[in-house]
């Protein structure tokens, strides 16, 4: 797995977040009582402007955790990765010049199916960029173009991520983590062995802030070559748990903390 070893990564965050972007969920709630304090920084900016109370960010996390009518109204993050993922909308015109919302699309499921029935296909897209819904999300996907391919001899999956923008020293580590094991995730569904991740990145940066953790962690060397163990095959890419996975050889260097740019 391309798991970076010169800090410690928490995979396991990682792949909460994964799961639960699988779930089609965009609020942070199921996230903050997992213990996953990823993404709580843009719900409380967005509070704390609407607002105008200079609530602390622990305190606003805890009252998502307490109360759950709060958590509806103040913890979404809007048609975020979850929800164009597996519920990408659609609408169908009424004949008067209106439109009514259709079924959405799951299209994760649909490029299981076709990676099933139609490997050779140059189609298996799994797209988070849905420009008319941009406004509406907290943020835009960074990681927001998926495309899996499957080898020449017919055994492997690879996949092919682009990335408009990246947080090389937050966001890469995670994001190289989550494309794998989402690469190895459909792999065991499709009955595949796991192939290439091509990475390709758009605006690739490093903030200013961040110039200690970067500096400290070039200066280490890389630690073996940590592999992934899927314990389990569920019967659907949607019916994976936190506990379907192990990682095996994975004695990195300690974590390094910096803040996150919202
Ligand atoms: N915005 C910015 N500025 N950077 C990002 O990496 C980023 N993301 C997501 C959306 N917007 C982003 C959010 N993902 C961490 C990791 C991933 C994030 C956000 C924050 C983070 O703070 N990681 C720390 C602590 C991890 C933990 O507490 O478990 C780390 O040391 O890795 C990237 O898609």
């Amino acid at each position: 797995m391309p798991l970076i070893t010169t800090k410690r990564v928490y995979w396991k965050t990682a792949t909460r977040e994964l799961l639960w972007f699988l779930t089609g969920e965009t609020n942070i709630r199921p996230l903050v009582l997992q213990g996953v304090r990823i993404w709580n920084e843009w719900p409380h900016a967005r509070y704390v402007r609407d607002t105008g109370k200079a609530i602390a960010l622990e305190d606003f996390v805890a009252r998502i955790a307490e109360d759950e009518d709060f958590a509806m109204r103040w913890g979404d993050l809007g048609p975020v990765y979850g929800k164009q993922w597996v519920d990408w909308p659609t609408y169908e015109a009424q004949g008067d010049g209106s439109y009514r919302a259709g079924p959405g699309i799951n299209q994760v499921a649909q490029v299981i199916a076709s990676l099933r029935d139609n490997p050779g296909s140059r189609r298996h897209i799994i797209e988070g960029w849905n420009v008319a819904e941009l406004d509406a999300m907290a943020l835009p996907p960074c990681h927001k173009t998926y495309q899996f391919h499957v080898g020449a001899d017919g055994t492997r999956l690879n996949c092919l991520l682009y990335q408009r923008s990246c947080d090389v020293a937050l966001g890469l580590p995670f994001n190289l983590w989550s494309a794998a094991l989402l690469t190895r995730m459909i792999a065991q569904q499709v009955g595949l062995e796991p192939g290439e991740l091509v990475w390709a990145g758009g605006d690739t940066h490093l903030y200013l802030n961040h110039e200690a953790l970067i500096t400290e962690q070039l200066a280490r060397e890389p630690r073996g070559h940590p592999r992934l163990e899927i314990m389990r095959r569920p019967d659907t890419v949607f019916d994976y748990a936190i506990e379907d996975f192990a990682v095996h050889d994975y004695t990195p260097h300690g974590p390094i903390k910096a803040p996150v740019a919202v």
